[in-house]
């Protein structure tokens, strides 16, 4: 049975975490937190002292996660879009967070005062939804507000009947065209 690959991304704060394990549990398809994935394999290259973090080895990324993609049915969870290859993703998510709301839920995580304030200017410049913009089709693009836990409710819903209408649509046509080459059915 053919799954679909969807990408979640925004400003680190606005909910992906959140949103993607209850997206994993209740549709079954398999959550990677790019940021967990690099920690657990080291996939670094270099330290960013402004930003007191690791820098991502991107290449290593696209590596490991290669044969997972394409077996399909994998959410994949980063702050970051553009250097995933296009062909991966079904449907892109950007969820997006009113700042002031942003600002009060970064400001208990261990950011310095840089990271903290530039995370909110990249959510109110909207950084990460010109990324996505410029990487992916508009059509597979979609915004989603995250401020309050019924936006977490709708989300889950409207990726859900999505996942279920992909999956109707993909595997149908995959019954059809199965039959059609299959040279064991009689042509006449
Ligand atoms: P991210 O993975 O994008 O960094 P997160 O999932 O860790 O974000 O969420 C950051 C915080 O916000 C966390 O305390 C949970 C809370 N949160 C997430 N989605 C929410 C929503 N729709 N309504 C209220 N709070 C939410």
């Amino acid at each position: 049975m053919l799954l679909p690959n969807i990408l979640l991304t925004g400003t680190p704060g606005v909910g992906k975490t959140t949103l993607d394990k209850e997206l994993a549990s209740r549709s079954g398809l398999k959550y990677i937190n790019v940021g967990d994935l690099a920690k657990e394999g080291q996939l670094y290259d270099g330290y960013d002292e402004e930003y007191d973090c690791p820098i991502l080895d991107e290449d290593r990324v696209v590596d490991e996660l290669e044969n997972q993609m394409k077996e399909g049915g994998v959410i994949v969870d980063y702050h970051g879009c553009d250097f995933f290859p296009e062909c991966w993703f079904h449907i892109v998510f950007v969820l997006r967070t009113d700042s002031h709301i942003l600002y009060k839920r970064l400001e208990i995580r261990d950011y310095n005062e840089k990271k903290l304030y530039d995370n909110i200017h990249c959510e109110i410049f909207q950084i990460l939804y010109e990324e996505v913009m410029a990487s992916y089709k508009e059509e597979i693009v979609h915004q989603l507000a995250s401020n309050k836990p019924e936006d977490l409710e709708d989300n889950v819903n409207q990726i859900l009947k999505w996942i279920e209408q992909w999956q109707k649509d993909n595997n149908a046509s995959l019954t059809t065209t199965d039959m059609l080459t299959d040279s064991s059915v009689p042509t006449s």
